[in-house]
């Protein structure tokens, strides 16, 4: 099913012909209006009228996250104030948030993006969607409660926890579809499963968006089981309009990535040159369409890798692997890197254990994993758990070569957040 299959089915070289004529007007406009490229073009002896390839957006700037917030609140703002009409900001974890803005298009446009997302799975004017997203500064719910009607769907905006409340409105109102956290997916299994309801018998949900936080395949199949839905994993960035960047459709096998909205490229993090079609790099990402805020080579620290060969569902648009992690949340543990999606793969592929980890490293490189037990998963014998304990702590080992600390506690003892999970805790003394 398609939203504009036009645009989502065009030829890659009409594709390629629309973006190089939306590069041009995006380095002219950022070229004329906003201070910090015209002052980087200065410096870098760039004239906006040079480029006349894709492959010229390597001769552009980055931006990073340093300069967003050297720029707040309005430094990158492309239109007049009196323009923007909304602003959202990302969900910084220290100091100032990172301020985006949204012209009337860009508004439109983000819709547009999210309802494209949601119909390519299947998505009509019928379905009841159930937004678990948070509302507010953070662009997960209200991009995507637009992109919803746009579809014509009927949005309830629960935004997320109280789950005695989410559960009356799945019942009440017949909840086809959600769009939520993983973390918040799997709280809410587990919620659903002590109340004894059995999402596929009691419920009419069908299908989950989930995304904002990064998550394993292990993760996506706990989720299909504990909420019965198909899981469509969705990405995106406040950056770039918050979600609607790329989302999965219905092969739930990679994201297509919007290639008329934005210009990817994947580099390797360190030295900023291009990796090959495949393989694993940093995320950057050029807005073509943006108005109020356009970015060049935006450096969304997301590890990714792009899937070139075409997808069956006919759409020409690439599709991104699962996101991998964050060039900047790898954690260095007695010198060995690790993901904390590592962990998570282990943690949620092996049997008995739960839906929540957490993952502290204290005083001199300690690292120690506290996990959750499955609600079934002990059956009162002490030898058991330390036997599980074991197993764990040697999967982990193999799989990210430093051997940790396995804590075993009981079910829904973890903290939850609302919005982002906050996995890592790092008290180290180093
Ligand atoms: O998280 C936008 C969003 C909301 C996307 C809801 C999807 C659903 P930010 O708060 O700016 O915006 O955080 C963006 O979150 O750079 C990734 O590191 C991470 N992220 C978002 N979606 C995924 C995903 C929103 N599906 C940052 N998988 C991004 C992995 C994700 N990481």
């Amino acid at each position: 099913m398609f939203w504009d299959e036009s645009i989502e089915s065009l030829e890659r070289t009409e594709l390629e012909q629309l973006q190089l004529h939306c590069l041009q007007e995006t380095t002219r406009r950022v070229a004329a209006r906003v201070p910090f490229y015209r002052d980087k073009f200065a410096e870098l002896g760039i004239a906006p009228g040079s480029i006349r390839s894709l492959a010229d957006v390597r001769r552009l700037p980055f931006t990073t996250t340093a300069d967003l917030r050297a720029t707040y609140p309005a430094g990158m703002l492309a239109v007049p104030m009196d323009e923007a009409l909304r602003l959202h900001t990302s969900s910084g974890t220290t100091g100032k948030p990172k301020a985006i803005f949204f012209s009337r298009e860009d508004v439109n446009n983000a819709a547009e993006l999210c309802a494209r997302s949601f119909v390519m799975t299947g998505v009509t004017k019928k379905d009841v969607f159930q937004n678990m997203m948070t509302y507010g500064l953070f662009t997960g719910a209200l991009v995507t409660h637009y992109g919803a009607e746009k579809v014509g769907c009927l949005v309830i905006p629960a935004g997320p926890g109280n789950s005695e409340r989410q559960l009356m409105l799945m019942q009440d109102f017949r909840t086809t579809f959600v769009h939520l956290t993983p973390s918040y997916a799997l709280y809410l299994a587990d919620f659903l499963e002590k109340r004894g309801v059995q999402p596929r018998r009691h419920l009419a949900l069908r299908k989950a968006f989930v995304g904002a936080e990064p998550y394993t395949e292990e993760t996506r199949v706990k989720i299909e089981e504990g909420l019965g839905v198909d899981v469509y994993n969705s990405y995106g960035l406040s950056e770039m309009n918050g979600p609607g960047v790329a989302f999965e459709c219905e092969r739930k096998n990679g994201m297509h990535l919007w290639e008329d909205h934005f210009l990817l490229e994947i580099i390797n993090p360190q030295t900023g040159e291009p990796v090959p079609d495949g393989e694993s790099g940093e995320l950057v990402l050029t807005t073509l369409c943006r108005e109020a805020m356009p970015l060049l080579r935006y450096r969304t620290r997301d590890i990714t890798s792009v899937i070139p060969e075409p997808c069956e569902c006919g759409r020409t648009h690439r599709r991104l692997n699962r996101i991998t992690g964050r060039s900047d949340d790898m954690l260095i543990v007695r010198g060995v890197n690790i993901y904390p999606q590592q962990i998570e793969r282990v943690l949620m592929g092996a049997r008995g254990i739960g839906r929540n980890y957490q993952i502290r490293l204290e005083g001199l490189d300690e690292m120690t994993v506290s996990v959750e037990l499955a609600e079934a998963g002990f059956d009162g014998q002490v030898e058991h758990l330390v036997t599980l304990q074991g197993q764990i702590a040697e999967k982990l080992r193999a799989e990210i070569l430093v051997k940790p600390r396995v804590e075993l506690v009981p079910p829904a003892t973890l903290p939850v957040n609302e919005g982002k999970a906050r996995r890592v805790i790092d008290n180290r003394k180093l």
